[in-house]
């Protein structure tokens, strides 16, 4: 197994494994590899459904999405669709999935099925760099802090994404959901630092309103998605990112309009988070 990596700062190719057949020490080591760097990407693999699901089992257990459309016959897979007359995508803007879970999924495991002929990249943020590249003065600031995650006012009737074309694809329109996380953890293998705060589900500081948190959380998530501490994930047929949703963000970009898109998403099960 040979790991290169993508940028300085996030993220690793890796090259001369079949992820259908990694188990025992292999498996150790790709995650391993994963904690550290956020993300890890697979090229030229050949995975059925089935090997999806069994690799997600052989991690450690599979936590299934409850708003993205499943895959009709197997549903621990969930499918990141976008049509080709669609203008919405699902994750595109920066984000750590199932933040809003008081325990979080671990990670997640894309699937490319079908590409646009350009565009539709990945991006990625490591949140140990962007917790290292915060001042001095603002590591102190949030040192402590706790904030609050949901997932409602993306997913509800009338929401976010009940306002654009995803809406009728989504389901779990009524579910509610809340977490508190620390705003910087500590990565529950690697003991890094972490910043744990993201764009998409991380409402306010607990013991403050929306308004008087806004200041804070945006300097945080501006800082935390500086150039440096990021990596882009290009497709190809037969690629599969896994990435670390604790020491990674991410944002699929949306530039392939007119273009069919399908992604096969397995997330794995995680563990609580703490300081
Ligand atoms: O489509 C992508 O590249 C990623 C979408 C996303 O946010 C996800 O699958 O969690
Ligand atoms: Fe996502």
């Amino acid at each position: 197994m040979q790991i290169t990596p993508m940028a300085p700062r996030c993220g690793v190719e890796v090259s001369g494994i079949q992820l259908a057949e990694a188990s025992g020490d292999v498996m150790e080591q790709i995650k391993q590899t994963i904690y550290e760097h956020g993300v890890a990407v697979f090229r030229d693999q050949e995975l059925t459904p089935e090997q999806h699901i069994a690799f997600g089992k052989r991690w450690g257990g599979v936590d299934v999405n409850q708003y993205f459309p499943l895959q009709d016959e197997y549903p621990e897979i969930a499918v990141v669709r976008k049509n080709a007359d669609q203008e919405t995508n699902i994750g595109g803007a920066w984000h750590t999935d199932h933040s809003y879970d008081q325990i979080p999924a671990m990670g997640s495991m894309l699937v490319a099925r079908e590409l646009p002929p350009h565009g539709g990249d990945t991006h990625y943020a490591h949140m140990g760099a962007a917790y290292d590249s915060l001042t001095d003065d603002l590591k102190a600031e949030i040192e402590g802090l706790e904030a609050y995650h949901t997932a409602d006012h993306v997913y509800e009737e009338g929401g976010l994404y009940a306002q654009t074309d995803m809406g009728k694809e989504l389901r779990g329109q009524d579910i509610k959901t809340g977490a508190v996380h620390p705003v910087v953890i500590r990565h529950p293998h690697t003991g890094r630092k972490l910043l744990y705060v993201n764009s998409g589900f991380t409402i306010n500081f607990v013991g403050q309103t929306r308004e008087e948190s806004l200041p804070l959380l945006t300097k945080l998530l501006n800082s935390a998605v500086m150039e440096d501490n990021q990596c882009v994930v290009k497709w190809q047929p037969g690629t599969i990112a896994i990435w670390d949703n604790r020491s990674s963000w991410h944002n699929a970009m949306n530039d392939y309009q007119g273009h069919y898109r399908e992604m096969h998403r397995i997330t794995f099960s995680g563990e609580a988070l703490a300081a």
